[in-house]
């Protein structure tokens, strides 16, 4: 093997070695669930079943595209080696070879078809949401959320930013909590401009689209703290309006929700009356 030989070879062990530390998704040491840590560069860790499903699927397409790429690194050079004008004199006139042709139409089609069927399965499982357990409906308001709770007396609460709270830029004054387990249902509307409540952790992404109704799901598996971000450009403070959901057991969010409901009972803000209210 030659020194260009020797070279790739080194360059291609160092690409399999960096798709190997990126399958450690989640398994970074300093990352605390549901919130990104200094210098993080892989996904957040799951916290919920559609997450799992996001985490696998980006690290079989991540394997899958190394070995493309290194296939096709290798041929080119073979190619480059074996036939430049100095080794192959005399280049050969062949124009077709069968198997060869029907070989590079089929393969590209089954790996496809391999990409395919895991993705649309992990569509349907975003889209497709189960039978909740609990529904909150999260408006995206100009530079903050709030917070409704139809199932359960249907108060409804700001959640703004607290500059004294951590992590920072993440923490807010009044979160989201939820149930643990549990099948959340989440609306999702824009009060004034389009936002988009995400949170990496769950796996959710939607837009806050105003005169329009948004659902989306998630089930956190497992009880803390979860942050994310409005994720759509909507204006000055954009950056500036988290989304911090507490995860907790059954018995804490019963407590929660009854001294909720006296908290925000003369918040009476709702002029976004929930979808299964009654309608003027
Ligand atoms: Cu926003």
């Amino acid at each position: 093997m030659g020194r260009v030989g020797r070279h790739l070879l080194g360059m291609a062990t160092i690409a399999v070695v960096a798709a190997g530390m990126t399958l450690a998704t989640g398994g970074v040491a300093f990352a605390e669930l549901g919130q990104p840590a200094p210098w993080e560069w892989t996904l957040q860790q799951s916290g919920s079943p559609v997450m799992d499903n996001i985490v696998w699927f980006h690290n079989f397409l991540f394997v899958l595209i190394t070995l493309i790429t290194l296939f096709v690194l290798a041929l080119l050079v073979i190619v480059v080696i074996r036939f430049n004008a100095k080794a192959n004199p005399v280049p050969s006139r062949t124009t077709h070879n069968t198997l060869i042709e029907v070989v590079w139409t089929l393969v590209p089609v089954l790996i496809l078809v391999g990409i395919a069927v895991p993705s649309f399965r992990l569509l349907f499982l975003q889209l497709d949401i189960p039978k909740a357990d609990l529904t909150v409906k999260a408006t995206g308001k100009q530079w903050y959320w709030s917070y409704a709770y139809p199932d359960n007396g249907k108060f409804e609460f700001d959640s703004l930013m607290a500059q004294d709270k951590q992590p920072r830029l993440l923490g807010v004054d009044n979160e989201m909590v939820v149930p643990v387990n549990k099948v959340i249902r989440v609306q999702v509307t824009g009060a004034d401009v389009i936002h988009a409540f995400a949170l990496p952790a769950f796996g959710v992404k939607i837009d806050a689209i105003p005169g329009r109704l948004n659902e989306t799901w998630f089930k956190a598996t497992k009880t803390g703290m979860y942050y994310g971000q409005c994720s759509e450009l909507c204006g000055k403070d954009h950056a500036f309006m988290p989304i911090a959901i507490r995860v907790v057991d059954d018995q804490e969010f019963a407590s929660w929700v009854e001294a909720a409901k006296k908290k925000f009972a003369s918040g009476g803000t709702s002029t976004y009356a929930s979808a299964a209210g009654p309608t003027q």
